[in-house]
């Protein structure tokens, strides 16, 4: 409809050119018509109401698998939607145990000088005694994590993301429940619960107010009903009050001492009471609740607390003084849209959207088309990343901001060797470049512990920071290898840095804060990489993730590194500045070993071609260079990729979930729309029925639509929604190119408002598998390089300038 009504309007403007397209034999049998259609604004309307919802009849039993997630962009809060006993859960992002409170045996992991032992695992390396050479490297060069014998807490004085806790509200009415709905409408970012009682009907309306930095929850009745809400948290209480019907509980983590402040501020047409701990609310038509969260947590080196949270508390809840719930809820929605809005999926006429949530995923398991739930899995993963990621904010950790324990998997922290980038690899591409903020903001908090990261363990300058991290700068290898072992996280982490300026062209970003962090970055690895006795430089001690033994190197290594120069040296030629550097940085790059195809055909993983055939590990790290990065691409360096293709045809269809979202991704990067379709299918396969994992190893998608790694962890469910992105529009080559890896079932369909690196928003069409229509709008005067199978044209646009092209 969209796409009818303005073509109409376009026409008046239109104006035909001839531009130079390369291959005019396909060009005889496909005509391409370019308008210019004028200077417009994206469009903000949405046409997929009914199919931007998560719904259940019965409440949620499970935290994990089953409770439906809201979010602020600071608290996290998960809903159970239970008749007489409602349950909400919730974290703020900065509650953590571990760290500088947690006792002087806390020192950010740091060996003084364990670089020291470096040349020595050099040497054996040099000898090939890997064996010695890890059994050094695992002694001198881990990281220091001190846990008290029998502690029940896997991580120690490394700390763990915390819950605050869970709010259990009760609601004193009886008799037979019926029209029972549970729902999350991701459209308006608002769950809600409905169902009756007789001839009372009972509604339940929630969400997380980034403006207004409060969360929401709202109950209604249509006769006035009585509850009693009682707040309880694992952790220790320091204070509690109720006064001008605002509770506060003030408490701090025992192992670290972090104090912290939860309020409810209450709004009522009955009458309240706290006793005993209880508020108890009765005669009430409705009851609002305005919950507000913070912690003495700052992200500053080296004591990481100083918020004064009961003030910055106040302030959010003076701020709300004087708003109704109404216009609460008019802000929240305005504020959300705009962002969510961006972006809309239609990918055919195939949709069950009759069907609850739960019953959809186990109808697609059995082999139905609904491509309602794929477009609703992608829209979801934006809905998430809205809720988690707002500037100010902590940047998403392994669950988002979505945490009910004190002693999550894997600390539900900030992972460097895959799991954090692919957080936010559908950030740019899905038009939310401002929830990117919290990840760059945290990355300038790394820098310092960085530094000295790089000087102890590895004697070089810059800053990195290994496989897991934590928000009190542990930026040290991990306490063991070969997991532990990682220092290549700071440059992968800096790709985030330039294709956000790619994505944006914000040239004072550029500058002020993206090339002095990729810049010192770089020195890490100009320092840190030897050359070998055939002068290429190598990465060394260096373990690719997770998987194989210590090696000289690892190729994953080499590959960010030469991403990161890159990257730099394009950045320092657009800033104009730092010429010397850039020729060492050149210079450096170009003598970095390249990927190599190994004896079977295989990308290697190492310098060494020592890949098995029959690994089928979750980390594909060596094709690093084909997806994120852009070392290896099908048109550019087609035996690498072949050679890449090997190795994921080896590895295999099967993966925990992100590494099923990383094959999607590979795949389209591939060109093979149906192999990746494949594998996004695979992704949405459910996790567990009724409580029972499937498929041996449980991965997949869990009934609100988490990706089960398992546990839940976010990373897959973003690293599906890039993976959409890009069978449908890629741009890391420096070209858009259309539909590179549609797959065959989406017969028809269209997307909106999709960014691409060079700072372009593009809409696409496509009718019975054949593009119909793509229109780019550029963000500054620009040549656009744009293709389509073969059909390659070059296009010039003025800032705000939108073209459509026909086919
Ligand atoms: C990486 C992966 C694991 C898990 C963990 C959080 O280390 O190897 O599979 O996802 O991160």
């Amino acid at each position: 409809m969209q796409f009818n009504s303005r073509k109409h309007l376009y026409l008046k403007l239109q104006r035909q050119h001839m531009y130079k397209h390369r291959n005019m034999g396909i060009i005889s049998k496909l005509l391409v018509l370019i308008l210019i259609i004028g200077f417009s604004a994206c469009t903000q309307e949405s046409d997929q109401t009914n199919n931007l919802k998560l719904w259940y009849t019965q409440p949620a039993t499970d935290w994990q698998s089953e409770a439906l997630p809201i979010g602020n962009g600071f608290v996290g809060a998960m809903f159970f939607g239970g008749v007489h006993i409602e349950q909400i859960q919730f974290s703020e992002g900065t509650l953590w145990s571990g760290g500088p409170g947690s006792g002087k045996e806390y020192n950010y992991g740091v060996k003084k000088d364990a670089w020291k032992y470096l040349a020595e695992v050099r040497r054996l390396l040099d000898e090939g005694k890997m064996e010695a050479a890890h059994a050094l490297a695992n002694k001198e060069l881990t990281g220091a994590m001190h846990k008290e014998a029998g502690s029940k807490y896997s991580f120690g004085n490394y700390g763990a993301q915390q819950t605050m806790g869970d709010l259990f509200i009760e609601v004193k009415h009886k008799g037979k429940v019926t029209d029972y709905t549970r729902e999350l409408d991701i459209e308006n970012a608002e769950g809600r619960v409905n169902y009756t009682i007789g001839d009372v009907d009972y509604s339940r309306t929630y969400f997380g107010s980034y403006p207004a930095k409060t969360m929401v929850y709202q109950f209604e009745s249509t006769k006035a009903t009585e509850y009693s809400l009682a707040y309880k948290t694992p952790h220790t209480k320091s204070k509690e009050t109720f006064s001008n019907s605002t509770y506060s509980f003030q408490g701090f983590v025992a192992d670290n001492g972090m104090q912290f402040e939860t309020c409810l501020k209450f709004e009522t047409d009955g009458t309240i009471v706290f006793k005993d701990g209880k508020i108890t609310v009765s005669g009430a038509k409705h009851v609002n609740i305005y919950h507000v969260a913070a912690t003495d947590y700052i992200g500053s080196y080296p004591s990481y607390n100083g918020n004064n949270y009961v003030v910055a508390n106040k302030k959010v809840l003076q701020n709300i003084e004087g708003q109704s719930y109404d216009e609460l809820r008019a802000s929240h929605r305005e504020d959300y849209s705009e962002l969510f809005n961006r972006v809309q999926l239609d990918l055919g006429e195939n949709k069950i959207d009759t069907l609850a949530t739960d019953a959809r995923l186990y109808a697609y398991a059995e082999g139905k088309t609904d491509a309602g739930l794929e477009e609703l899995y992608f829209q979801y993963s934006r809905y998430l990343m809205i809720a988690a990621s707002r500037p100010g904010g902590m940047p998403m950790h392994l669950q988002g901001k979505w945490n009910n324990s004190t002693n999550p998997a894997w600390a539900c922290d900030y992972h460097m060797n895959i799991n954090q980038q692919m957080l936010y690899w559908a950030t740019e591409v899905t038009n939310l470049s401002e929830c990117h903020t919290p990840l760059f903001d945290y990355m300038e908090t790394l820098v310092k512990p960085g530094r000295i990261t790089a000087k102890e363990f590895f004697n070089t300058r810059g800053w990195t920071v290994n496989t897991m991290n934590n928000p009190f700068g542990y930026t040290s290898p991990g306490w063991r290898f070969p997991w532990g072992f990682y220092p290549a996280g700071a440059g992968w982490l800096c790709q985030h840095l330039w294709e956000h300026y790619e994505f944006t062209q914000d040239n004072q970003f550029l500058e002020q804060t993206a090339y002095p962090m990729m810049k010192e970055a770089a020195l890490f690895w100009i320092d840190y990489l030897i050359e070998d006795e055939n002068g290429y430089l190598v990465s060394a001690p260096s373990y690719s993730p997770e998987h194989g033994g210590i090696s000289r190197g690892a190729s994953m290594d080499h590959q960010i590194a030469w991403d990161l120069l890159n990257n730099c040296i394009a950045a320092s030629e657009i800033l104009d500045i730092d010429k010397d550097f850039r020729n060492e940085a050149v210079n450096i790059r170009d003598k970095i070993s390249p990927p190599t195809i190994g004896s079977w055909g295989q990308l290697q993983e190492w310098k060494e071609d020592v890949d098995d055939p029959e690994s089928k590990h979750r980390h594909v790290s060596h094709l690093f260079a084909l997806h994120p990065g852009k070392q290896i691409s099908l048109h550019k360096t087609p035996e690498l990729a072949e050679a890449a293709k090997v190795s994921l045809n080896a590895r295999g269809d099967e993966g925990t979930g992100w590494s099923l979202a990383w094959k999607t991704n590979f795949w389209a990067r591939l060109k093979d729309g149906d192999r990746a379709y494949k594998l996004y299918r695979r992704l949405l396969f459910p996790a567990t029925i009724k409580g029972e994992r499937l498929m041996g190893q449980g991965s997949g998608t869990f009934s609100n639509l988490f990706c089960a790694h398992p546990p839940f962890q976010l990373d897959g469910n973003m690293g599906g929604a890039a993976g959409i992105t890009e069978m449908l529009l890629q741009s890391h080559t420096g070209t858009l190119e259309i539909l590179p890896a549609l797959p065959s079932v989406w017969k028809t369909g269209s997307v909106k408002g999709l960014k691409a690196r060079g700072g372009f928003e593009v809409d696409i069409k496509w009718s019975n598998g054949m593009l119909q229509q793509v229109e780019i709008k550029s963000e500054k005067d620009s040549v656009c390089k744009v293709r389509h199978k073969e059909i390659e044209q070059e296009i010039r646009l003025k800032a705000g300038e939108k073209v459509m092209l026909t086919y």
